[in-house]
């Protein structure tokens, strides 16, 4: 009876966690934090991620497997729809469910919290599986009692959910949960090698670092109307080099010229950066060519969104 009890308390663990959320509550960040390791793309501005990203924790105990997914609005469009797709497709298949806030924000601006959830919270409401409400971007609170007003909102609204202040960023917090994360996946075991971070293939990373430099360096709304794909990818294991060749899709001809920046400076700028990271992801030196091309509308053409991964879930 006892031996019994005690196998049962060290069997090994693994689930589906989806993280979701608002628009740059800092979902992609958290996922990162949890692995240790970047996966996800980040960026300042809302609606960096397009598409399920999914990044696995391995240790002696369980395996997460977490998938990051777009930001939960209400803008319309072909696009969005899709973003929201994919979303919701991490939801279904999800053994554990992560709400990500940005709580910073909210302590400042507790108007916008009723307006933000909306959209998620029918879907929480009443759920069978464990949900977890992470409160983030608690590093920017000087005064965290600001932070009481919007804990009991949530409480109120998710009654049955288990709630973590943190920062995805610093980390501070993130051992409690993944913690109890672990403690609330089915009993199973392990999907993926315990060395495998991700399923997504490194062409579709190249990319993404390709999209995130040039949100970075752009401040403005541009970046939401380009999109990244590899064209080309040769490895040459003689000299410790892959080649790539990566197109920059604008949807309008005047967006080309913002792109590529005066004298092609910003494409530069991009190209370096992204190259550098590429370098780290992939373990050997990286030939980056940019194109930038035209696509008319490219936000309005299905076929074309899923040649990207748009809407595909793993
Ligand atoms: N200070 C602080 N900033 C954070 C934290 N978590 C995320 N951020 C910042 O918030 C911004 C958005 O982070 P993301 O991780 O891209 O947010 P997201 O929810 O994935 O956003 P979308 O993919 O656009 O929906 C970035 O500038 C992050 O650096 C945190 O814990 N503390
Ligand atoms: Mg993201």
């Amino acid at each position: 009876m006892i031996l019994n009890k005690l196998n049962r308390q060290n069997q090994f663990r693994c689930g589906w966690v989806a993280i979701m959320g608002p628009p740059n509550a800092g979902k992609s960040t958290l996922l990162n934090g949890c692995l240790g390791q970047k996966v996800a793309i980040v960026t300042p501005q809302a609606q960096t991620t397009r598409n399920q990203i999914t990044g696995i924790l391995s240790d002696a105990e369980a395996q997460v497997i977490f998938m990051d997914t777009p930001g939960i609005h209400q803008l319309r469009g072909k696009m969005n729809r899709l973003l929201l797709q994919s979303a919701w497709q991490a939801m279904d298949r999800a053994d554990a469910l992560i709400l990500a806030l940005d709580g910073d924000m909210y302590a400042r601006k507790p108007e916008f919290l009723d307006h933000d959830i909306r959209p998620i919270l029918p879907a929480l409401q009443g759920e069978k599986r464990p949900v977890l409400i992470v409160v983030n971007k608690i590093d920017l609170l000087g005064d965290k009692s600001r932070l009481l007003p919007v804990l009991e909102v949530l409480h109120a609204a998710v009654p049955e959910a288990e709630i973590f202040p943190l920062s995805a960023l610093t980390r501070d917090g993130l051992p409690e949960l993944l913690a109890f994360l672990k403690k609330t996946l089915p009993e199973k075991a392990a999907q993926f090698p315990d060395d495998q971070l991700s399923t997504l293939p490194s062409r579709f990373m190249a990319a993404e670092l390709v999209r995130e430099k040039l949100f970075l360096s752009m401040r403005q709304e541009l970046p939401y109307f380009t999109a990244v794909d590899i064209e080309h990818w040769e490895g040459d294991p003689e000299k410790n080099l892959t080649r790539i060749h990566a197109v920059i899709y604008v949807g309008k001809a005047s967006h080309k010229g913002m792109v590529i920046g005066r004298g092609g400076k910003n494409l530069k700028r991009v190209g370096e950066s992204a190259r550098k990271e590429m370098e780290e992801l992939l373990g050997t030196k990286v030939y980056l060519e940019l194109w930038v091309k035209l696509k008319e509308n490219w936000p309005d053409d299905l076929n074309f969104l899923h040649s990207l991964g748009l809407g595909r879930s793993e």
